[in-house]
């Protein structure tokens, strides 16, 4: 397998979380620089015409895009330990928690969304992240009140790990990127600290990877 990947990008931290939990070592570890801009490159573009990581080669490809895709096809080939539960209902809710994340929150805060921003609508830096505060505070709301529901245990469905988990992670990490104040929202606080105890997530964190500064 080869990854394409990069220390800050919160997909990439999916998936690696996901390796991790598989027992998965990737033969490479393809460095994909979003700050030099090198996803747009047209060598990777050949790779993911959407240039954007995470892309995963297992085999001749082609190459897998899209972390939620990435991830269910990883627990598709590699069934133990299992990331969705096997209940109809209890996969919906954990796909609906990842996807809150996956599709509806942090889509709006990635490079090339930031990027037009500033560059199209002149957006200077304090609105930009004025603007990625804002979408961060309004995914964690929606999160806080799913989480208050009864099928959160220790993690959020049960007390097994499971994709959820893997983006409410990647949430987390997203929310010190931007400087979101998380202290409202005990119960995803809680569940993220949890995780980050578990030696695959913490692996996978972004400032664990290469090039990453040693602190925010
Ligand atoms: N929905 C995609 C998001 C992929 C994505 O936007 N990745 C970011 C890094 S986390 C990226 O490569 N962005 C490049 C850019 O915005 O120019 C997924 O979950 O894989």
């Amino acid at each position: 397998m080869k990854l394409f990947s990069f220390w800050r990008s919160l997909a990439t931290y999916r998936v690696r979380i996901a390796l991790n939990l598989k027992g998965i070592v990737p033969e490479e570890v393809i460095q994909i620089n979003l700050m030099k801009g090198e996803q747009r490159a047209a060598s990777f573009r050949a790779v993911n015409p959407m240039m954007a990581i995470p892309a995963l080669i297992d085999g001749d490809g082609p190459a897998l895009f899209e972390s939620l895709a990435i991830i269910e096809y990883l627990d598709e080939t590699h069934p133990n330990p299992p990331l969705l539960p096997r209940d109809p209902r209890g996969r919906a809710r954990v796909r609906g928690i990842a996807q809150l994340v996956a599709c509806d929150s942090h889509p709006l805060i990635v490079p090339r969304v930031r990027e037009y921003l500033a560059h199209e609508f002149k957006f200077d830096e304090p609105s930009v992240m004025k603007w990625c505060r804002h979408w961060h505070t309004a995914a964690l709301t929606a999160l806080e009140t799913h989480l208050q529901d009864k099928a959160t245990g220790r993690y959020a469905h049960g007390d097994v790990i499971t994709l959820a988990d893997i983006c409410l992670a990647s949430q987390g990490a997203g929310a010190k990127f931007f400087s979101v104040d998380t202290a409202p929202f005990p119960k995803f606080s809680r569940i993220v600290d949890e995780l980050a105890k578990i030696d695959a997530f913490a692996r996978a964190h972004p400032l664990k990877q290469p090039g990453a500064p040693a602190s925010l």
